[in-house]
């Protein structure tokens, strides 16, 4: 296989080329070029080959770019950690991945979960003095490439019920969406990409991080999404903005009262979102006052990127754009195999999907890969959608009701009530969405408190939940019932939940 990153490959090669020189990453006043991150990458990458999966403890910092790049030089699948993950999640993911490593930054401290796994510190210093930890042995030669279909990057994701599963990436899959990427929009190593999302999910990594170092470009990462950050960068030369929703409802909301962002992002060339839809509204507020309409790409951790509009294609609120070059797409009929014919703008199906960018398998679930995937090698998304004449696709929907996306991040409704019914003072629970305008949707908790304890507050539960699992799949609202709503069977009718 050619190379991942080319860019960093002739770094390597080259320490003193031209292109060595060029910037790579930044995150705050931190900077690395293509040589530095060479320098800095392959020793580290010399240190893990042959060490089965490796973790990433993945704040939004220089370290976690750093050990990702590595891990890929040396061809070593690396499970990146949410450091907001809380102990059962944490634990469930160690347990399942089963590292022999686990890389951080110098000075972080990591939860006792992961007390059991060796550790690999990580400390890059300013711009110029990348540090090479004392204990790493310099690798002689480039590493060679790993096959395409070795595994990448084992990315956690929610389901419906029971714990995050573990998607197992290849590096085919990487390459192949990255490209299909660049050339829908015009995506070159002369861009310049900001963004403030996280380092532990295929939006902000793989898109966010890996996409430019394939471009050869460069990524400025703001540590945290501020409206302020973001214009800043753009002001002073990127050319690109990547977040989700909420994000982009952020700026929405800020730009009446802050003219430099709107000319900031008025001189961007792409303003693109994705991992949930952006409302109509926000597409309308942003082009009014920037000029510049927003973009939208449809993907999932499972798949990378599915479709989207084209740079050089109509953009078209509401919608999320044409299948990427090297994707399949189609629109299934209810029984989840009949092919939807119609490009009418009406007729509902579900979205499967096949190509060179899909996953290869659930880590240790092979239950779960073949259920994903029809006879013929499609890919079940669970996406509703409906597609225009020209092609253009529209989500319309979800299939699972019991998934949440809020604030980009996918979240099973079965794994919060679990983690609520392991409180003392719940004695039945049920999750629900409800929309939001700044999340998209919302974590509702329905509970029924045990009858002998004060009933816990709405606080207490989300510190609960946030200590479990992790801050966001916290509830933001909590309501209190005598009981829930049943069938004769005794299944909860999430749909009879007294609503305001
Ligand atoms: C609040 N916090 C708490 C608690 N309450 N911590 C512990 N216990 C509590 N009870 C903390 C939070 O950790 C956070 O800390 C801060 O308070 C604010 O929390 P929150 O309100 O949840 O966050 P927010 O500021 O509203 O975040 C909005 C956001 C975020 C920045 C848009 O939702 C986000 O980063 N979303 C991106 C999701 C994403 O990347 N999804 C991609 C997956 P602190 O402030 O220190 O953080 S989808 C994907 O990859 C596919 C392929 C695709 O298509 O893209
Ligand atoms: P995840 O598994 O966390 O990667 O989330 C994938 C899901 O996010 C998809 O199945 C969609 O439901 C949703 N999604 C991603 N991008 C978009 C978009 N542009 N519009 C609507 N939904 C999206």
């Amino acid at each position: 296989m050619s190379p991942l990153f080319p860019a960093l490959t002739e770094a390597l090669a080259d320490p003193d080329g031209p292109g060595a020189h060029r910037p790579a990453l930044r995150f705050g006043d931190r900077s690395l070029t293509y040589g530095e991150l060479a320098a800095v990458a392959a020793p580290l990458a010399g240190r893990l080959a042959g060490a089965g999966r490796i973790a990433v403890w993945a704040t939004p910092t220089l370290e976690t770019a750093v050990a990702v790049v590595a891990a890929l030089l040396a061809g070593v699948p690396a499970v990146p950690l949410n450091p907001k993950s809380g102990e059962s999640e944490l634990g469930h993911i160690v347990s399942d991945s089963a590292p022999t490593l686990v890389l951080a930054e110098a000075g972080d401290q990591l939860p006792s979960a992961l007390g059991e796994l060796g550790r690999v510190d990580i400390d890059v210093r300013a711009a110029g003095a990348p540090q090479v930890p004392e204990d790493l042995t310099p690798v002689p030669d480039v590493p060679e490439e790993p096959a395409p279909e070795s595994p990448a990057l084992i990315v956690y994701t929610s389901g419906t019920t029971g714990p995050p599963k573990g998607a197992v990436i290849p590096r085919r899959a990487i390459a192949a969406t990255l490209d299909a990427l660049a050339d829908a929009w015009a995506w070159t190593g002369d861009d310049v990409l900001v963004h403030g999302l996280p380092l532990f999910h295929v939006h902000g990594l793989i898109l966010g991080i890996l996409g430019p170092l394939r471009r050869g470009g460069s990524v400025r990462h703001l540590g945290r999404f501020e409206t302020a950050g973001v214009a800043r960068e753009l002001t002073e030369g990127a050319t690109m903005l990547f977040g989700v929703p909420t994000m982009y409802h952020r700026i929405a909301e800020a730009l009446p009262d802050d003219p430099a962002l709107a000319k900031s992002l008025g001189k961007a060339r792409l303003l693109v979102s994705g991992s949930a839809a952006l409302p109509v509204h926000d597409h309308e507020r942003i082009a009014a006052a920037t000029g510049r309409r927003v973009i939208e790409r449809y993907g999932m951790t499972e798949t990378l990127m599915n479709t989207s509009v084209r740079a050089d294609g109509e953009p078209r609120a509401g919608t999320v754009g044409v299948p990427l070059p090297g994707v399949e797409l189609r629109l299934t009929e209810d029984d989840g195999v009949t092919a939807v014919e119609a490009y009418d703008g009406e007729t509902v199906g579900e979205i499967q999907v096949r190509g060179p960018n899909l996953f290869t398998e659930y880590l240790n679930r092979p239950d779960a890969t073949v259920e994903a995937f029809t006879e013929g090698g499609w890919f079940r998304t669970g996406d509703m959608a409906v597609r225009d004449p020209d092609g253009y696709v529209r989500i319309v929907g979800r299939k699972a009701t019991d998934l949440i996306k809020s604030g980009g991040y996918k979240i099973g409704a079965g794994e919060i009530e679990n983690a609520l019914l392991e409180h003392p003072g719940v004695r039945e629970a049920a999750v629900t969405g409800e929309p939001d305008a700044d999340l998209g949707e919302r974590i509702v908790a329905w509970i029924v408190p045990d009858s002998d304890l004060s009933p816990p507050s709405a606080e207490e539960l989300a510190d609960h939940v946030a200590r479990r699992l992790a801050p966001h799949k916290r509830p933001r609202t909590v309501r209190y019932l005598d009981a829930l709503p049943r069938n004769d069977m005794g299944k909860i009718m999430k749909r009879a939940l007294p609503h305001d």
